[in-house]
């Protein structure tokens, strides 16, 4: 491993050569560039990279780095075959880390796991789907069996998996969104009646003052620097508060301009960068909010107009002290002031979040804290002005928009049933935390993954791992190899899946799928490569498959609504809101935006107003010295669980993700060196987690503040460790100490 200060700005010509190099090691050059040149175009697929919009989908290729590597990982020329499975076995491949099981290529057929020889062998898919059927049918209770989906899954088949779940008669449907923008979700619902963002991109053209709030937008978004970018140039004021100085917050070199690529130039990002302690958020922003109220400077007319709880918010951040508040946050006064002041001054503020803000126990205070400072001077539903919650997989919102969701609303309900002749389940099903307590407890029998990567995205990986290992059946539809396969129930299959990027052909023709952005824009994505093997069935065809082997009294035209997915877009049409006369709509180049009610100053809650929701500061700085909070992040060389290269660019990091990111305080204070190897321990009621083998970085970090990649410090969050009513595991804070490594390491 080596450590080496980053000089550059985020982008610029090493960013180009990183993506040349991926395409490269993908051993798809040319392949590569042609299918780069589709990605997020009118004609072409939607970015598996991130849900960052498309400014306009006419224009030229947008460049992104992770974008790239998103799309060469998926069109990668290696294969994972039935020979692969017959060389090694389960065990073996569970030696291997995950960036090798990774690079081991593309799933190619259906596989079931052998237990007698500890071998995955090939199986025809009418087989898996029989073997499902069989197993789900043997259920006492249909609440025994479990739908997870990730993020990537398009609208089609997610309002098909929804169906399936229903159908056969449940609302176990844990998703990734449980651990990722869920608080979003929860919080802005009952504030502002819709739990989704309020802005759109023109509003990034307009706005004069953009927050950022932990999210780290030159690795996870990198499309959104554009507009950043763009931002900055024209003197709008941006704001960043996260605990780390991220690279791509600070500065940006274009690829796509001339002149920063020739001048080596780059733009200035971030005009303010405030550092708090993790969790400071909620005191940071309680403090911005008492500045605006003590001085005065609200929005009379907007508050009596469209809201609710204004004396109560009044009197609670006026009797915040700013002792707390300074050291709840880690801020000066000072500089919390300084931060208020210049929204003060605003006629038009962009409030963004990431996972810095989500993965939190109060998470759901921060969010709303966060909309109440806007609504203070009316800066929802204006233009340059609104919420802007930043999703992570790129269709995550459309998901839940089709109903994969374990609480869904009544209305949906009904619609559903009677759009299909059948009476849908009203029980809530688990999310991902319930989703892991009901297969320890041996409550739930039988997991079906739609993508993602469960045993390693979730919490408390050994006895998520174990949950999954209690199963009498798992299932994972997948496109490459991960340890979720590795970790399987009794009896477990391995469906491989078109990606997105490939061409769907059905009996009806090429088929096209659709997304729904981080700002609610609907549109249609086509793949463009062969497939990786002609054994993989698109998503929509394995959940018919399973649904018509499952539940033969289906009213369901399963097999004709996979011929032609304008069928299936006209069955959403008739269920979801918002989706009328969706296929004429979605075949527009560029699509169609669904709406946001709130933007249109329209407050679907309870009240009919937007709320300001009261949250008094509680202390939660640990006295114990010995302690200290971690968090788990992205490297620039991940997508979530799969990693594609050792390196971290932006933070001078290469050939090493074991790396425990620390402040030269806390070396001094507990008697460390940079380069020191050490055991990560997570400290909570229930008793000790380890995560052995981490190398000490020094780093510009508060005191007190670690951090470590995640998914190899997932052992260390405790199942029970979630955001306060959103129930997302608190990833971005752990309490731990550090001890020196258990594991004898070569220097
Ligand atoms: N290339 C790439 N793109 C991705 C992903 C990927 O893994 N790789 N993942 C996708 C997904 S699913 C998601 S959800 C998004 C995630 O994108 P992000 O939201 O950027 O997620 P993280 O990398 O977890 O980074 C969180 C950031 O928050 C900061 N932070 C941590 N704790 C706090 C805190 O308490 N307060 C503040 N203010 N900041 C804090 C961290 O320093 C870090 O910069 O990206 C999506 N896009
Ligand atoms: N400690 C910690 N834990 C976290 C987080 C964190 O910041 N810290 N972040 C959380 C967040 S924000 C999220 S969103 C979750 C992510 O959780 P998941 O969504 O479950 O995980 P991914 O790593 O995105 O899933 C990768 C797998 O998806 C499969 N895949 C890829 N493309 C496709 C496709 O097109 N179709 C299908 N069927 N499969 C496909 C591949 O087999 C790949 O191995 O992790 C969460 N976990
Ligand atoms: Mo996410």
């Amino acid at each position: 491993m080596s450590k080496e200060t980053y000089k550059g700005a985020a982008g610029g010509w090493d960013a180009l050569l990183s993506s040349y190099q991926h395409i490269k090691e993908q051993g798809i050059v040319s392949l590569g560039s042609l299918t780069m040149l589709k990605a997020n175009q009118p004609e072409g697929f939607d970015c598996p990279g991130c849900a960052w919009p498309d400014k306009n989908h006419h224009s030229t290729f947008e460049f992104c780095e992770n974008g790239v590597k998103a799309v060469a990982a998926e069109a990668t020329a290696r294969r994972v075959t039935p020979a692969f499975f017959a060389e090694y076995s389960v065990s073996e491949l569970a030696t291997h880390d995950d960036y090798w099981l990774e690079g081991q290529g593309r799933l190619t057929e259906p596989m079931r796991y052998d237990a007698a020889s500890d071998h995955y062998v090939p199986i025809s898919w009418d087989d898996a789907f029989a073997r499902i059927a069989a197993h789900l049918q043997a259920l006492d209770d249909p609440n025994q069996a479990l739908f997870y989906t990730s993020g990537r899954t398009s609208n089609e088949a997610a309002f098909l998996y929804q169906l399936l779940a229903r159908e056969y008669g449940t609302n176990n449907m844990p998703d990734c969104s449980n651990m990722c923008h869920e608080p979003t979700s929860v919080g802005l619902a009952e504030q502002i009646g819709i739990g989704k963002g309020t802005v759109t991109l023109d509003d990034f053209e307009k706005a004069d003052v953009i927050f950022s709030f932990g999210h780290n937008p030159g690795t996870n978004h990198p499309r959104m620097l554009g507009e950043l970018r763009t931002a900055a140039k024209r003197g709008c004021k941006i704001l960043a508060f996260n605990p780390v100085r991220e690279r791509g917050l600070e500065r940006f070199a274009n690829p796509q301009s001339p002149v920063e690529m020739t001048t080596g130039g780059s733009t200035t990002i971030a005009t303010h960068y405030y550092q708090p302690r993790l969790g400071g958020d909620l005191a940071v922003v309680t403090g911005m909010l008492k500045c605006v109220i003590e001085a005065g400077d609200i929005d009379r007319a907007f508050i009596d107009a469209h809201t609710t709880g204004f004396d109560a918010i009044a009197d609670s951040v006026r009797a915040a002290d700013w002792a707390t508040i300074e050291i709840e946050s880690g801020l000066s006064r000072e500089q919390i002031e300084q931060a208020a002041t210049i929204f003060r001054q605003s006629k038009a503020a962009i409030a963004c979040w990431g996972m810095g803000i989500t993965q939190h126990k109060r998470a759901v205070a921060t969010i709303q804290m966060i909309g109440n400072l806007l609504l203070s001077r009316g800066h929802i539903g204006k233009p340059g002005a609104g919420l802007c919650p930043v999703r992570g997989h790129s269709n995550v919102q459309g998901d839940r928009t089709m109903g994969i969701y374990e609480k869904p609303s009544p209305r949906f309900l009904d619609k559903l049933g009677s759009a299909f002749a059948f009476e849908p389940p009203r029980a809530h099903g688990h999310d991902v935390v319930g989703a892991i307590e009901a297969m320890i407890a041996g409550d739930a029998k039988v997991f079906i993954g739609m993508g993602g990567n469960f045993a390693v995205a979730t919490p408390d990986s050994e006895r998520t791992q174990a949950a999954l290992r209690n199963c009498a059946l798992t299932v994972q539809v997948s496109t490459k190899l991960n340890r979720s396969h590795l970790v399987q129930g009794r009896d477990a299959l391995i469906l491989p899946c078109l990606g997105r990027t490939e061409i769907d052909m059905q009996a009806g023709g090429v088929q096209g799928v659709s997304v729904e952005d981080s700002m609610s824009m609907v549109h249609i994505s086509t793949g463009m490569n062969a497939p990786a093997s002609p054994q993989l069935r698109s998503e929509p065809a394995i959940i018919a498959g399973i649904a018509m082997a499952t539940l033969p009294n289906s009213r369901t035209p399963w097999q004709d609504l996979v011929a032609d997915y304008d069928r299936i877009r006209d069955r959403i049409a008739m269920v979801v809101d918002g989706f009328d006369d969706f296929n004429a709509r979605v075949h527009q180049p560029g699509g169609f935006y669904l709406g946001n009610s709130a933007r249109d100053r329209q407050w679907r809650n309870d009240a009919g107003k937007a709320l300001f929701c009261v949250h008094p500061l509680a202390p939660t700085v640990a006295p114990d010295t010995q302690l200290l909070t971690l968090m788990t992040m992205r490297s620039h060389d991940q997508y979530n669980t799969t990693i594609y290269g050792l390196h971290d660019r932006y933070r001078g990091i290469k050939g090493e993700r074991r790396v425990c990111f620390i402040s030269r305080s806390d070396l001094d204070r507990l008697g460390y060196a940079e380069g020191d190897w050490v055991d990560i321990v997570s400290v909570w009621h229930d008793g000790e987690r380890v995560a052995t083998h981490f190398r000490l970085v020094e780093y510009n970090i508060p005191a007190g503040c670690i951090g470590a990649y995640y998914p190899e410090t997932n052992p260390l969050v405790p199942l029970d460790s979630y955001a306060e009513r959103a129930r997302t595991p608190t990833s971005k804070s752990i309490p731990v100490r550090l001890q020196r490594s258990s594991i004898d390491v070569a220097a």
